[in-house]
């Protein structure tokens, strides 16, 4: 069991815009793997090695398999504890907004409704040329690219290095940790920028920001707390806390 300070509870008990960065630890708890962890190595690949507008060039066959693979094991799993706290809290503040790093829409099926996805959706794929969307059009064995009707390769729906993120979400992204009270970082390594900046950004703007990981981050040094263990555990112990805090306060 965590234990969560007076000021923590207070912050959140009073917070009316609250903003959250997620990564891909959050999703851990429901059985998809990071991305830099030892079990988020895919057959030997880093993720540098794979999402890339040149990996895709180089060897389709490779890259499409990978996406596959993910999304065999992302059509399976349901949100965890995490995503539905998230959820919940939606529902008890004026402003709330979950950016993502995942591509997973897990936030989604929890019931979130506010959400930034930064870098995609993994169960989408796009035309590289003029954008346009398609949710089954994919990988074919021994046939590495299909092609759209305007001639333009299509390739997974996410955002690969050196690839722009959605300008709308990012701008959002940024708008929302410049007027948070409560920021939270969520199962991020936060080693991939821009998404990284948050947090940060968040923290210069003031925001009390609130990090949960399993391990320290380059992060842990610049926040206001971090609470290292699983997410699907310690944020509903938190909610928990604050709700009885607010009871507390309330009978006083
Ligand atoms: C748990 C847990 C549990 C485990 N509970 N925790 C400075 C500024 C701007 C850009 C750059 C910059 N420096 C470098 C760049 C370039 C680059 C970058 O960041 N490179 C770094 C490697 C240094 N960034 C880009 O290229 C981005 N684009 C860009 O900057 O464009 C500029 C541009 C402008 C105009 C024109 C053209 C270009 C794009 C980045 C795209 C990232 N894409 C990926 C793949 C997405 C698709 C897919 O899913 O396949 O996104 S890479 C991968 O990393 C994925 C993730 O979203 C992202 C972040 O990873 P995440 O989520 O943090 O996962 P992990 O595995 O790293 O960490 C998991 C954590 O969970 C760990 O800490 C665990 O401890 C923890 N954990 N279990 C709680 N139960």
């Amino acid at each position: 069991m965590s234990t969560f300070s007076q000021e923590l509870l207070e912050k959140l008990a009073t917070a009316k815009s609250v903003g959250v960065l997620t990564g891909a630890g959050i999703s851990v708890e429901s059985g998809i793997a990071t991305f830099r962890g030892h079990d988020g190595i895919w057959k030997k690949f880093k993720p540098e090695e794979l999402a890339s507008m040149d990996a895709f060039l180089k060897n389709p066959e490779l890259v499409w398999e990978w996406y596959e693979y993910r999304r065999q094991i992302i059509y399976k799993v349901k949100p965890n504890p995490a995503h539905f706290t998230l959820a919940e809290m939606e529902s008890c503040y004026p402003e709330f907004t979950i950016s993502t790093q995942n591509v997973d829409g897990l936030h989604a099926l929890a019931g979130s409704k506010n959400i930034l996805e930064l870098h995609g959706n993994i169960l989408y794929n796009r035309c590289n040329q003029c954008g346009k969307k398609f949710k089954d059009t994919g990988y074919e064995k021994g046939k590495p690219f299909q092609y759209c009707n305007c001639g333009g390769k299509i390739r997974p729906d996410v955002v690969w290095f050196g690839e722009p993120l959605p300008a709308q979400e990012l701008e959002k992204s940024f708008n929302v940790a410049a007027k948070s009270d409560v920021y939270f970082s969520i199962g991020t390594s936060a080693n991939v920028y821009p998404a990284a900046m948050l947090p940060v950004e968040a923290k210069l703007y003031g925001a009390y920001v609130i990090e949960i990981n399993l391990e320290k981050t380059t992060l842990s040094g610049q926040v206001d707390v971090s609470f290292l263990g699983k997410a699907g555990e310690i944020l509903p112990e938190m909610w928990q806390a604050v709700q009885k805090y607010k009871n507390k306060k309330i009978s006083i």
